[in-house]
């Protein structure tokens, strides 16, 4: 499929020259039923940066429902975000943008067949990606319903080809603190790191997002390629990865490591295991409204409960630790 990955504000008409490119870009804006002047008038008025569209309409994967909520509107949870390479206030967005995020490329080594770095754009083109629209909740409890474009990790992981020994899928964010101003600080354990269980990485709700709300990813997202594990609270949903690598060796998380009896490696979402310094039992929606009950899974235990039968049943332990 193609993929057309450059943001539109790189894009001024007079400057293209690719003639595909051009071409493809119409065809974008013709696929969604608006003309190029409305695109760039609606991404003004709303003020959302980089703006820019899958070449073919992506499909939403009804599978996976519709998240049974309102979906959170796109110019909240691109002001609220989690991304400490650019500061540690949710508003990141516009350190953000100095990400440097096309081309990208994503090493993939450890115990595989072959170690090799492939670029997103060969990514989507080769897998294809879809919409799914996930809950998201974040273990300082606000939660956001968002419609994610991507492609299950899965393929990735049969790309990968694995040896037998492989447990554990490691991935690993980009390091550039001349890019990333808070990676200069030496307190935090950079690069950010997460990690995975094969069985939780080939899981048919593990997604690698590379877009939202239908759109390539924005920048505070973690773009261009970040998890999305909607099970799990939000720190396990790394962003901006550039490195995966497959072990025998369980990974330890970037939070993991700074206070690991707050951030464990499970971090199943489970309203009955309050964090040590709060209760997980309810969460607030980032679009408005009451305190809503958080659910054990985030609601997703159909889909992923049966993983974690042969953990340890003590509470807490297949939640945390
Ligand atoms: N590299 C990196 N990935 C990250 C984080 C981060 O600080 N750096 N924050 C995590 C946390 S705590 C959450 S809740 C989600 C937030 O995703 P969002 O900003 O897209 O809502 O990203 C996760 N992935
Ligand atoms: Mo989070």
């Amino acid at each position: 499929m193609h993929y057309h990955c450059r943001p539109s504000w790189m894009i001024k008409e007079n400057q293209v020259t690719d003639e595909s490119l051009f071409l493809n870009r119409r065809k974008v804006l013709a696929g969604m039923g608006i003309g190029a002047g409305l695109a760039l008038t609606a991404g003004a008025a709303t003020a959302l940066p980089a703006e820019s569209s899958f070449a073919q309409p992506v499909g939403l994967n009804e599978v996976f429902g519709d998240a049974g909520r309102q979906v959170t509107d796109e110019s909240i949870s691109s002001s609220y975000n989690n991304f400490y390479e650019f500061g540690s206030s949710k508003g990141i967005q516009d350190e953000a943008q100095a990400l440097k995020s096309d081309p990208w490329t994503v090493t993939i080594d450890g115990l595989v067949d072959a170690p090799f770095e492939i670029s997103v754009d060969e990514l989507i083109s080769k897998i294809g990606v879809e919409e799914r629209i996930y809950r998201h909740r974040c273990v300082e409890a606000w939660s956001m319903v968002v419609p994610w474009v991507g492609f299950p990790l899965a393929k990735l992981v049969e790309m990968a080809k694995p040896l037998s020994g492989a447990k554990f899928v490691r991935f690993q964010t980009f390091m550039d603190p001349s890019v990333a101003s808070e990676q200069r600080a030496s307190w935090y354990p950079w690069p950010y790191v997460e990690g995975l269980t094969m069985a939780e990485a080939t899981n048919d709700l593990t997604l690698m997002v590379v877009g939202a709300y239908g759109k390539v990813l924005h920048k505070q997202f973690g773009a261009p390629m970040r998890l999305h594990t909607p099970w799990k609270f939000g720190f396990k949903s790394i962003k901006s990865i550039d490195r995966i690598t497959f072990t025998d060796e369980r990974p330890v998380g970037f939070w993991e490591s700074l206070q690991d009896r707050e951030y464990g490696f499970w971090a199943n979402v489970n309203p009955e295991v309050p964090h040590p310094r709060w209760s997980q039992a309810t969460e607030r929606p980032l679009s408005g409204g009451d305190r809503i009950p958080t659910r054990l899974y985030n609601g997703y235990g159909e889909q992923v409960a049966g993983m974690y039968g042969d953990l340890p049943t003590e509470v807490g332990e297949r939640f945390w630790r």
